[in-house]
């Protein structure tokens, strides 16, 4: 037995002086001082040891044990020291990787559109004026002389929040409360969010319109066409052909819509143009004498032309994009290539 214990000694400090780390060491541990480890089972069977032998037996045993048990906690110590100093010598981060870019965000085509069609105007001395989202049915619908049986009064199309105050179906009431509180001449470019209850590939309940306003005396529809062709060259190609196509308006007369030659086909007839050759980009006409009265002007002494776009719609037709529910959808795949 004495033999034993001199052996299991020797082995047992040579192992935990091998070890390399912390859960090698617990087993070393748990494979000599654990519940059934070589020592614990020694002290338990002392009682079937001779008596005359017992008390060495039990003394080297219990020796061994604090001896090991010192071994142990002074090897746990160092391999807790070298982890320490390898951390410091080999640092976790590597400065030599290269840096994370910082993603840049980038205007919203809505808005570069936006931003680019007000620049045509101003450039040709217009003022961007903006006005309330929320409006009163005279400045939305009574001064532009649209009816009371109109179908753009429609429950289908206004979002309405009392039967006199809804969300404006066009940018038009800007330009009436301008008038109101201006004296003419007048050049106003009106961009901003409009709301009409409709939802499908090409229209959103709310979508980005400009109307445009100009007031002086002796305005033509020469005026307007020479406007909007420099405005159409602008923004498209400069060699875009455009036609104004005769239309109606409550608030302009006379009025038209004008098209130009389709961006896709160039005017040889597909499925964006229908096969027609041309694509509706805006609405236009010189204002009606009556709009003139309604919001305060002398309709014999003024005249004045105004035209309106959609901005989702123009820049569908810019870029290519074939719904204009990708506009919304806030997908960076998609907004970040404009
Ligand atoms: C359009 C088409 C034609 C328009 C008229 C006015 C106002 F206030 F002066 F009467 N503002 N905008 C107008 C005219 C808008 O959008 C398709």
């Amino acid at each position: 037995m004495k033999e034993e214990l001199t052996t299991i000694r020797q082995t047992s400090l040579k192992e935990i002086e091998a070890v390399t780390s912390e859960s090698e060491l617990y087993q070393v541990k748990s494979r000599y001082l654990g519940r059934s480890g070589t020592i614990t089972q020694i002290v338990k069977n002392l009682k079937n040891i001779p008596a005359e032998e017992r008390s060495t037996i039990g003394k080297e045993a219990n020796d061994l044990k604090k001896d090991l048990t010192a071994a142990i906690d002074n090897a746990l110590q160092n391999i807790k020291q070298s982890k320490k100093l390898e951390h410091i010598e080999k640092p976790s981060i590597d400065v030599t990787l290269p840096g994370r870019k910082q993603l840049l965000g980038n205007k919203h085509p809505i808005t570069l559109v936006t931003d680019q069609i007000t620049q045509v105007f101003t450039t040709l001395g217009f003022e961007i004026v903006e006005g309330p989202e929320i409006e009163l049915d005279f400045f939305n619908f009574e001064a532009l002389n649209i009816p009371k049986d109109h179908p753009a009064r429609d429950m289908h199309d206004t979002f309405y929040v009392t039967e006199e105050v809804m969300l404006r179906t066009h940018t038009s009431p800007v330009q009436i409360r301008t008038m109101q509180k201006t004296k003419p001449p007048l050049k106003i470019i009106c961009p901003g969010k409009v709301y009409r209850c409709d939802s499908d590939v090409s229209h959103t309940p709310m979508f980005h319109q400009i109307e445009g306003l100009m007031v002086d005396t002796n305005i033509t529809f020469g005026d307007l066409k020479g406007l909007l062709t420099i405005f159409i060259h602008t923004i498209f190609d400069e060699n875009t052909a455009l036609r104004f196509r005769p239309s109606f308006f409550p608030f302009t007369e006379p009025s038209a819509e004008v098209d130009i030659q389709c961006v896709m086909c160039r005017g040889a007839g597909c499925r964006v143009c229908s096969g027609t050759g041309w694509i509706e980009i805006l609405g236009c006409g010189l204002v009606n004498p009556k709009v003139f009265a309604n919001a305060g002007y002398n309709p014999d002494e003024i005249t004045g032309l105004a035209f309106g776009l959609g901005v989702e719609r123009t820049a569908m037709l810019k870029y290519g994009v074939n719904d204009i529910r990708l506009f919304f959808e806030n997908d960076y795949r998609f907004l970040s290539q404009f």
